[in-house]
């Protein structure tokens, strides 16, 4: 066998609808959050935000607060003074930074930023104060800037040292538009408004340090999904050398990329456990996280494009501008949004030329930053929109216009116009298979036959291209290049058991499950047999843990290379034994077998064993354990979403009657959690495109700071979700997996908007914003906005 099997083994394990062995913890309560952890003489940290979109901060009286009770700390901006401010690092020129000091000093920058944090023996001590302080503290409040429409202008600027609130603003040509618009038969336009939401994970944010200053030791618990990273920028903010930083992500309740980039409260609340050589906690509440977690998603698309007569889709001039909240948010960027939805913009078709225009501007609102299928959403939503627009305009039937311009898998490995390289996909099969789950011919006389009844139903279609496995490759390829380095241990100790110690940090996914197919696989064992660990930097090898649906492509990868290293290292041990020669030995069902004679055989427990404690067989390399290190290739991933519903035309009121989605993620390693996360992220997408937007007050008041005003789908508004699979292997990556879990989410919106423009295609309505909430729906029936 050769020592470094590059590809994943595929026997009893990968591939199986295994169950997840995580979900045991979870369902029974019994897995430990942030929250869950007690230090003795812990202190509680409660935030004093600012009830100001904008305004100077004139000053915080301390002691209003600390009078409260003698356990009460106040740090206010001041007292950070020697901590870095935080700084966003995508790599791109003309991007104006804007650095962001973990608790405010001069302004406020949106309702819910920073302004004190105190702190007291109990959570109601520090609450009281902190109500106290809140009432305190003078501002002057300034004009705040609610939107991004003439951004470039001065006045007010949010951050006065720039000058300006637009941040960024490019255009980059891909190939000749100018020729395209002068050959084309028609140009279509087509706008989106699309909407700020975010994601709303079950546990909101929450950070826990306990400073000891006996060890020069610094342990902070964090719901993240970057471990090492938030490792790396705690020593760099706070001056402390990185290993005696341990980060720990317990249980992590869902993080959806909110919790990717570091937040200001990750690095405070270790700066003040340091200051106070305390162990200190802070535990977000609800509203805190409707106000001050990281909002998403909004952006303004302008598209114009040049079609001929027969459908064709000959090339499109974009423009994609980002809302990007007070802040570029810290070590992401208000880039995200736009840039990426400028580079994924092409999605499945072929484009001759594309003029892409990206800008990101400040605003007066909470700051933006990842959500699951981060600019890829607004990407796809309005590119498929306006397919749907051409296909109407042209009186082209939809599906009709998508095989025109749709690439073919044979034209695969494919570079789009954005420089993309898609290296396979099923493209116009996950559209035939679509098209026929949802049952699309028959649809059109059920359509016409109830329209005549006064009844609108509608089917929406939307076709995806999910760029998946971000390692130094992908996030080029995206437009916001970012070096990566990640990596797994696979150890077999000596009872022949196995412990997985990865640098991804699973949040939900099902990591321990899927790693352990790919290892139980690698070494001829069971997943019972297996460990996996992650989110502990003190436990793990470096990396860049869990986002941008990197995990089963790079971890997966990880793990199987280790694992190949650990059976060969195995199959070395065994063949000392029996003295055979290694390449004549295999490993299944927890045995060391000599190839083409089962019968002689050692038990693998009886291999570990001797491995460690024999010392004439353990020979050069005394632990069965390998770290293998892996930066992926960028891997595409692709699918089709279909949805039915019905619209009531006197209420605007929506139900969905069918979802249907086709995930093509190449090699699956385990079939049934990419069912769930497609129905986790069709659930979002469906809640982008009906329920949810952050809504602000013209004075920059936020107005949706309970989950009564911020509408999530429930199970009630769900029908079933269908999900089909076609597995067209990457031939890029180790074991030709791709990634998969944003693809729902990107697809699921374009789905349906174009649902509803179909079921209110009588009324000539054209879907230019998002939530598509009964108010709006019925400006589109009567042809008011606003109605
Ligand atoms: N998988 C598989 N075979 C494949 C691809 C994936 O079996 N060919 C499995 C993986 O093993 C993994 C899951 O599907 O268990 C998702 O894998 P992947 O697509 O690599 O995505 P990541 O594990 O890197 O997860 C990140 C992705 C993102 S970016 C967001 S946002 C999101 C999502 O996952 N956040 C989630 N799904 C989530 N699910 C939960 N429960 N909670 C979140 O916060
Ligand atoms: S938004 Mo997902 O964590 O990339």
């Amino acid at each position: 066998e050769p020592t470094q099997d590059l590809s994943i083994r595929r026997e009893k394990w990968v591939g199986r609808r295994t169950q997840r062995v995580e979900d045991k913890r979870f369902i029974t309560g019994t897995a430990k959050y942030v929250a869950d952890i007690r230090i003795p003489g812990m202190l509680y940290a409660i935030y004093v935000r600012s009830p100001h979109a904008h305004a100077r901060i004139v000053k915080v009286d301390k002691s209003v607060a600390e009078s409260v009770h003698s356990s009460v700390r106040v740090f206010a901006g001041e007292d950070f003074s020697d901590v870095e401010p935080l700084i966003d690092h995508v790599a791109l020129d003309n991007l104006l930074r804007t650095p962001q000091a973990v608790v405010s000093i001069d302004k406020a920058r949106f309702v819910g930023d920073a302004v004190a944090i105190v702190v007291a023996e109990s959570e109601l001590i520090a609450s009281d104060a902190a109500a106290a302080l809140a009432d305190a503290i003078e501002y002057d409040v300034l004009d705040s800037v609610m939107s991004v429409a003439g951004a470039e202008q001065t006045s007010p600027n949010i951050h006065d040292a720039l000058g300006t609130n637009e941040i960024y603003r490019q255009t980059e040509r891909h190939g000749d538009t100018d020729d395209a618009f002068a050959r084309a038969d028609r140009v279509v336009s087509s706008t989106l408004h699309h909407n700020r939401y975010g994601a709303a994970p079950m546990e909101t944010r929450g950070v826990l340090a306990n400073f000891e200053k006996s060890e020069n030791q610094m342990t902070v618990w964090s719901s993240t999904q970057m471990p090492h990273f938030l490792r790396s920028v705690i020593a760099g903010q706070l001056g402390l050398s990185e290993n005696r930083i341990r980060v720990i992500a317990p249980a992590v309740g869902g993080g959806f990329g909110q919790k990717m980039a570091t937040s200001p409260e990750e690095v405070a609340i270790p700066y003040v456990a340091y200051r106070l050589g305390k162990p200190v906690r802070w535990i977000e509440d609800r509203r805190e996280h409707l106000i001050a977690a990281t909002q998403a998603k909004e952006q303004f698309i302008k598209l114009d494009a040049a079609v001929t007569k027969e459908g064709k889709i000959l090339a499109v001039r974009g423009e994609f501008v980002g809302d990007g909240g007070g802040y570029s948010f810290n070590t992401e960027s208000a880039l995200i949004e736009p840039a990426l939805a400028g580079k994924a913009f092409p999605g499945p078709y072929r484009l001759e030329a594309f003029d892409e225009t990206v800008a990101a501007s400040l605003t007066n609102k909470t700051p933006v930053a990842a959500y699951r299928g981060v600019g890829w959403t607004a990407a796809n939503t309005s590119r498929e929109i306006l397919v749907d627009d051409i296909a109407r305009e042209l009186g082209i039937d939809p599906v009709e216009i998508r095989k025109i311009n749709m690439l073919h898998g044979e034209e695969l490995p494919y570079r789009s116009i954005t420089g993309q390289l898609y290296d396979s996909g099923s493209y116009h099969e996950s559209l035939a298979m679509a098209v026929e789950k949802i049952g699309y011919e028959s649809f059109r006389e059920r359509q016409a036959a109830l329209r005549k009844e006064g009844r609108y139903i509608g089917l929406g279609i939307s076709t995806y291209v999910e760029q998946t496995a971000w390692g130094s490759e992908s996030s080029a390829q995206a437009g916001t290049p970012l070096p990566s380095h990640d990596n797994a241990t696979v150890t077999m100790d000596p009872s022949g058991t196995v412990l997985i110690a990865v640098s991804t940090s699973c949040h939900g996914q099902g990591h321990e499950t899927s790693y352990a197919q790919i290892a139980a696989d690698g070494l001829g064992i069971d997943v019972a047999d297996i460990k996996v660990i992650d989110g502990d930097t003190d436990a793990t090898p470096y990396g860049l843990g869990t986002y941008a649906s990197r995990s089963a492509v790079i971890g997966g990868a990880t793990v199987a290379r280790a694992s190949a290293d650990v059976r060969a290292q195995i199959l070395r041990a065994a063949a000392n034994m029996l003295e055979v020669n290694p390449d004549h030995l295999t490993i299944a069902d927890h045995k060391v077998q000599v190839i083409g004679s089962p019968s002689v055989s050692l038990s693998l427990a009886d291999v570990a064993y001797a491995a460690h404690w024999d010392d004439a067989v353990r020979a050069e390399n005394p632990m069965l354990t390998s770290t293998k290190f892996y930066d992926p290739p960028a891997t595409y991933a692709n699918g089709c979403v279909a949805v039915e519903l019905e619209i009531d035309a006197c209420t605007g009121q929506i139900s969905l009657d069918r979802i249907v989605a086709i995930e093509d993620c190449g090699m699956q390693i385990n079939p049934m959690i990419v069912e769930a996360q497609v129905h986790g992220a069709v659930t979002q997408g469906v809640g982008g495109a009906l329920y949810e937007h952050f809504k602000y007050a013209p004075d920059g008041k936020p107005m949706t700071t309970s989950y009564l005003e911020y509408q999530i789908p429930s199970a009630a508004d769900m029908p079933p979700i269908e999900v089909y699979s076609i597995e067209t292997p990457s031939p890029f990556s180790v074991g030709g997996i791709k990634g998969m879990g944003e693809g729902g989410q990107i697809a699921a919106p374009g789905a349906v908007a174009n649902a509803v423009a179909d079921a209110l295609a009588p009324f000539g309505a054209k879907v230019s914003k998002l939530p598509l909430d009964p108010d709006y729906v019925l400006s589109l029936i009567h042809g008011v906005d606003g109605w």
